[in-house]
């Protein structure tokens, strides 16, 4: 049984009123789709209806900044939410992999002003990736979530009180 308590991080804000989308990629997927899982735990748990939140699927991280830029073009979306987990292997590919997961991801929320959240574990074998998928160190996956609804909110209020 996983030691991990899920209510450690709550928030009276909710997720009802806000439009979030989650991407996830497929590589790793064992590990990815129990980010998901969670991370639509966490929304549900404040508020979100899942039917909702779309999910769209992507092959693997380096491909999350394309999607997500696609998504923020749209201009609908209050928070887009990055999945995605990147391990060590015995190449330098996961460098450039998770090195530009993490740029792009930036490059597009920095570029389009909506909050594009980094739930990309980044590890260096699979067990800290379990261990951080609902493990002793969590679900990064509910925490990604939580960033959105924490951000989205900050954006509505503050591009709101924007003056003219
Ligand atoms: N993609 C990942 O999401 N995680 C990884 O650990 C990974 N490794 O190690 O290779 C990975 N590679 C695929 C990459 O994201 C692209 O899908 C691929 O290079 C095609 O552009």
């Amino acid at each position: 049984m996983s030691s991990w308590k899920r209510s450690t991080r709550i928030s009276t804000l909710r997720a009802d009123g806000l439009k979030i989308v989650l991407v996830v990629s497929r590589f790793n997927e064992p590990i990815t789709s129990k980010l998901l899982r969670e991370a639509q735990a966490c929304l549900e748990e404040h508020g979100a209806v899942l039917s909702k939140v779309p999910v769209v699927s992507c092959p693997g991280a380096f491909e999350l900044p394309q999607v997500a830029g696609l998504l923020a073009a749209q201009r609908r979306w209050d928070a887009i939410v990055c999945l995605g987990a990147v391990i060590r292997g015995e190449t330098p590919h996961f460098d450039y992999v998770a090195a530009e997961a993490a740029r792009g991801i930036q490059s597009v929320a920095l570029n389009s002003g909506i909050p594009v959240v980094f739930g990309v574990l980044t590890t260096n074998n699979v067990r800290q990736a379990r261990e951080r998928s609902g493990g002793k160190h969590g679900n990064k996956g509910w925490d990604a979530a939580m960033t959105a609804i924490e951000m989205g909110w900050l954006f509505r209020k503050l591009k709101g009180s924007r003056r003219r």
